[in-house]
């Protein structure tokens, strides 16, 4: 039992959402099980990291909103990376408002999220509510429940995350999985994100508290480290990736369940 949940094939099989299944099998593909935090300011810079960091990446992750110069094109230049190289795309959007609300930020406004985005994330926050608007929205997009947070004084507590949970399950063909810094299901189908991960730093000095790929995968039961800076910022972007993609690939393999 052990090592079934560690088979991407087998998880893909289990998958309850066309992009969770996706997800597994470009794990599995490309033996990789990092997603990029590109989060630079511009779409040139963007699209670079999407095409040089793009082979060795499962998921590419956004924060549309800091880009000074997007249009609809940043988008489909993106989408035809994605799809050359094989990820999948997040919008780290974090939606936490009324149902009604989020549905229009999901699929209007400048950045029309659900036309390009894979994956969304929410905060349960405001209730099921959130979860029902956004799927009405787009059910192609599969949503991850921000479940714990990396930052150093977070407001989530041990009774948040096991709601979150909850919610997660009962609108299982949506909700794909969790942000989170620590195994939050031990049901196969989902998928655990988990950011604040760096070889090098400890925190940012404004909140965000690092673990190392190995802690997040073999000991906490990360499927997916999210690395940002410890990527972006290194003197070789590239040769960072692949050392983020082969500590978090072996972790994955090595890990017993948790
Ligand atoms: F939900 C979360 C969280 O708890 N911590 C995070 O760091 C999201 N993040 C995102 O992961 C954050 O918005 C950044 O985009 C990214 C981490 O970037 P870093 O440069 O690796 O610190």
């Amino acid at each position: 039992h052990c090592m079934k949940t560690r088979d991407l094939m087998e998880r893909a099989k289990l998958a309850k959402h066309e992009v969770s299944r996706k997800i597994f099998e470009v794990m599995y593909q490309k033996q990789t099980n990092l997603c990029l935090s590109a989060d630079v300011t511009n779409s040139k810079e963007l699209l670079h990291l999407a095409e040089s960091i793009g082979p060795y990446i499962c998921v590419l992750k956004t924060h549309v909103d800091i880009i000074e110069d997007f249009d609809q094109s940043t988008c489909r230049n993106l989408l035809n990376i994605a799809h050359k190289h094989n990820f999948v795309l997040f919008e780290d959007r974090k939606f936490a408002d009324i149902g009604h609300t989020v549905s229009k930020q999901f699929t209007g406004g400048m950045f029309r999220i659900s036309e390009w985005a894979d994956v969304i994330n929410a905060h349960p926050l405001p209730g099921p509510g959130i979860i029902k608007e956004l799927k009405n929205a787009n059910k192609r997009s599969g949503c991850l429940l921000i479940g714990e947070m990396s930052t150093n004084g977070n407001l989530i507590t041990p009774a948040y995350t096991k709601a979150t949970l909850k919610m997660a399950e009962e609108n299982d063909d949506f909700v794909i999985g969790f942000i989170s810094t620590s195994r939050i299901s031990h049901d196969p189908h989902f998928l655990h994100f988990t950011p604040g991960v760096s070889l090098d730093c400890k925190g940012d000095g404004k909140g965000q508290q690092y673990l190392t790929p190995s802690e997040v995968v073999s000991k906490r039961g990360a499927d997916i480290l999210i690395v940002g800076r410890g990527i972006t910022l290194a003197h070789d972007p590239v040769a960072a990736a692949k050392v983020y993609a082969q500590e978090g690939f072996s972790g994955y393999l090595a890990a017993v369940d948790v």
